[in-house]
Order: C-alpha cells, then structure tokens, then sequence
C-alpha cells in the first residue's frame, strides 16, 4: 500500500498469507481533515486464533537459526524504513495526526530500533561465570520464550512496533501483532515489510482490530510474553491478569503524569523551550509529555508570562506544513476527553491563563474544517496533592503550572506525589539541585536541562509506580523476550560440589 488510500479493503497477515478474516469492516481516518484513508477488517478471536496457530508452528525453526541470520530479514526492513523515511513520516502524519517532522522521527526511531536489535545479534548475548571449583564452568545462556503477543498504541505508529517486534524476533521469538486500530495503515505497511523481507511464514502475523483481538491475544495461553504499551488502564488489566497464570510474562508501559522541576537557578530560555516542547509537542499525547510545571517562587511570575505568551501563539494546524508545531488530536472521542480535564481543572479551582481548546475558525486550516482540533490549555491552581487534575493522565495539551517555595527537597515532594513515575526533568544551573532530582525523582526516565520527551532507543524505557511493570524496549525487552538458563558444565573426572558440600556417596556398607 502506498500513498494514496485505495478503495480495497486491507487484511490481516497470518501464517504468511494475507487473509480477510470473517470480521466487519473498519476504516483509518485522517483526523486533521476527518476524511477516510483505507478500509480494514476487523480481527475476531478466529483470526487470532490462526495467528497464534501460525505463530506457534512456526517457532521451532525460527528458534533454531542463528541470530545473524534471524538479524538478516531486519536489517532488510531498516533499509526499506530508510528508503522511504520521506513516504512513511507523511504516512504517520496524515494517519495519526503528528506534524510532519514528528512523522519521520516516528520513521527514524523505528529504523534506530531495527538497527539496534539487527546490530546486537552481533553482540555477546550471555556471561561467563566464574565457578567456586577449578574444574566447573558456568555460564548464563539466553532462550527465546516462545510466542511473543504484542500490543502497540496510535501514536508511535511505527516506532514503538519495532520496539516490541526487532527484539522479539531476533531474539529467536515468533509474533502476532495488534497495531492500534486508530493507524491501521501504518501496521499494514508493516507488515508489507516483513514480506518483502522474506520472513518466514508465521514467523510474523498481524492481526488488524479494536481491545477484544488484543484481549484475544493476550488472555490465549499460547502466548509467552506480552508486550503492551498503551493506556495504564488496559495495561493494569492485562498486568493483572497474567501475573497470574505461571510461566507467562508481561512487560507494559503505561502513561504519566510527567513533571518539570523549574528552580531558581533556572535558565528561563531553557525552561520555558524544555516546558513548551514537553507539554504541547504531539499535542500532548506522548506517554512522556508533562502535564505538571512545577516552579520556584523566585521565578514565578517571570516563567508564567513567557510560558503563556508562547501557549497563545503556539502554531496549530495542517500536520503536513513545515511550520507546524501541533497537529490535531487523534479522535472526537480523545477531543472530548481532553475537554472533560479541562473542565474538571476548571471544577477544582484552576485559574485559567490560556484556554485555546476551541480554536478560532480562522486558526483551523482550509479544508481541515472536520478534524479533531484542539489547542493548549494552561492553568495555576493552589496546589493540593489529591486533586484530580494533577493527578490523572489527560494525554493532551493541558498543563498546570504549580508554585512552590523553599528547597529542591520540596518540589521533588510534589514532583513525586502522582502514582505515575514514567518521565520528568529538571532545570537548573545549580549541579546539586540536579543531583538530587536525578536520585529522588520516582521516574523511569530523568532528564537536566532538556524537555522530558525525547528519549533515544538504546536507553532503557519504562516507568516506575502506575507507570509500568517492565521496560518493553531495548535492553529490557530482552529480559521479557529470552529466558535464562545457567548452564553449569564439569570439565574433570570426578564430582566436585561448590559450598563445600560433600560429593562422598555413603552407603551402609561403609
Ligand atoms: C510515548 O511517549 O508514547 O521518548 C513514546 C520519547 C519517544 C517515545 C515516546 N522516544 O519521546
């Protein structure tokens, strides 16, 4: 599939072979403009029941090859994600809405991915361990788990896929996949790749469709590991669930209620760019995006009115212009739950300083008149721990902005008093302050100086609190993929036991 959207209806890929399915028909939209990309079939449990069929006979021979040659089909894919970064970023713009440079990122961060995962098969995959006696060795091993479930959301489109899927398979796992059914088009490109990369049949299966294929896919016994990054309610669902069925692991990455640190010591230039990128790029709807500015007295009133200036004039609009900053949200149903935060700032007090949610007809681009536009909404309110709005994930371009008074000890306090602990940052010039936002922030990802988005893939990614259970990407992701075996061999004639245990045989004949 290319460019343009075609009246075919578009598939799933199981076992190698496109399939319809017997599911009902569903369509992409293009939510700057409202207008139908592609049609789609809707996968029911039968399809994921192929799939996993397929999946499931196709490990063995998959497992057995070597991870260069497993590495082999990837590094097919990267040159492919390469080729067509200009094609693709337009694809992720136009299918979930992110401007156009936001597009290819998606596109980049994928190919960085594929290339890790393709490039660490190269690598060592396991440890020598030094044994207690002279004549044993001992090394830990790693194994592929089996079937590989994953689960991926809207707004990384092709990214966070290949998070999951590069290191599932070059790990010696097989997959079935669910894209999100907000950018079905994307997933189908996808999957187009691993076919024209000649992976082999049912090594990879995609499976189009809503929650009940996902949740076909993740509750099916056959499945080994699930990897879910989405909603921390779905998330905490299918945590829940598997950690209850022995010998089946989960690793989920889940939202935030991320937060910026602005201290007295602050450059404001670098405050008020790191805050704006982290609040309103992707409009919001990043895991990572921050929602909380959390800032020194001292330079209240000073990051308040640069930090307000920027929010009324911030450039909403066509996703594919280059002088974009914030693309629409991705449906009528994420507008109004966008709307519904605002309105319960509103509830607890909020002050507002900058509500954009309606945007001037003037403001929305020609012919967009029927996508999903929002703009930023930013408020003060007198801070309280419990209060709602600083406590939910709203996933868009709302923001509060939160005085404190006193030390850096203070405001990591309020830093820290959301059950999310995914993303967060600091500003200052003072290396102590950072210090200790470094070791006291509850986040999985921590950052000086710089928007708290951004995050490149050879990092560990994932959250502490509510925020996630494990890290599916990168090096973590090998730990939810593989298991250990510590394989221990005697290289002498005799049996020698480690802890000074007694390998002597006493019969009673002694
Ligand atoms: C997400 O926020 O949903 O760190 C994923 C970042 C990107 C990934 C974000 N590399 O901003």
């Amino acid at each position: 599939m290319s460019q343009q959207a075609t009246e075919q209806v578009h598939g799933h890929y199981i076992g190698g072979e496109w399939a319809d399915g017997d599911g009902v028909t569903f369509e992409s939209e293009n939510p700057a403009t409202g207008e139908t990309l592609a049609t789609f079939r809707r996968g029911t449990e039968a399809d994921v029941d192929a799939a996993l069929e397929a999946a499931e006979s196709a490990f063995p021979a998959w497992r057995d090859k070597s991870y260069i040659d497993r590495a082999e089909h990837l590094w097919d894919i990267y040159h492919e994600l390469r080729d067509r970064h200009e094609e693709l970023g337009e694809i992720v713009s136009k299918e979930c809405g992110k401007e156009i440079s936001e597009g290819k990122a998606d596109v980049t961060e994928a190919w960085h991915m594929v290339e890790w995962a393709a490039g660490n098969a190269r690598h060592p995959h396991g440890d020598v361990v030094p044994s207690e006696v002279a004549g044993k060795d001992s090394y830990m091993r790693r194994k592929p788990r089996g079937v590989v479930g994953c689960i991926t959301p809207w707004n990384f489109p092709v990214a966070i896929p290949f998070w999951h899927m590069a290191i599932a398979l070059v790990e010696g796992n097989t997959v079935v996949w669910k894209p999100a059914e907000q950018t079905p088009w994307c997933g189908q490109i996808i999957a187009e790749m691993f076919e024209d990369a000649g992976i082999p049949d049912g090594v990879f299966n995609m499976v189009q469709g809503f929650g009940d294929a996902g949740a076909a896919i993740t509750d099916d016994e056959r499945v080994d590991t699930v990897l879910f990054t989405g909603s921390a309610e779905v998330g905490h669902e299918i945590a829940d669930k598997v950690g209850g069925e022995p010998g089946k692991l989960a690793a989920c990455e889940m939202g935030g209620k991320n937060g910026i640190v602005i201290t007295a010591e602050a450059d404001m230039d670098t405050a008020v760019h790191a805050a704006i990128m982290s609040s309103f790029k992707t409009t919001g709807q990043r895991c990572v995006s921050s929602e909380r500015l959390i800032v020194h007295e001292d330079v209240y009133d000073e990051f308040k009115a640069r930090f307000v200036d920027v929010a009324e004039n911030i450039a909403v609009g066509d996703p594919l212009a280059e002088d974009t900053f914030m693309g629409p949200a991705i449906e009528a149903d994420h507008v109004e739950k966008i709307r519904s935060y605002n309105d319960l700032a509103r509830e607890e007090g909020a002050n507002v300083l900058v509500d954009r949610f309606e945007l001037a007809d003037s403001e929305i681009p020609d012919g967009h008149e029927g996508g999903h536009w929002v703009g930023p909404f930013v408020y003060e309110i007198d801070y309280e721990p419990d209060l709602r709005c600083l406590n939910e994930e709203c996933f868009g371009p709302h923001v509060a902005i939160l005085e404190y008074s006193g030390d850096i000890e203070r405001a990591v306090e309020m830093h820290n008093a959301t059950p999310y602990g995914l993303a967060g940052a600091i500003i200052s010039e003072d290396y102590r302050q950072l210090n200790y936002f470094r070791d006291h922030a509850e986040v999985g990802l921590a950052y000086a100086n710089l928007p708290c988005i951004g995050a490149e893939v050879q990092l560990p990614f994932g959250g502490v609190k509510k925020s996630g259970n494990g890290y599916p990407s990168a090096r973590e992701a090998i730990e939810a993929v593989t298991e250990r075996t510590a394989w221990t061999m005697n290289n002498a004639e005799e049996i020698e036991m480690a802890q000074g245990l007694s390998a002597d045989i006493e019969t009673s004949e002694d």
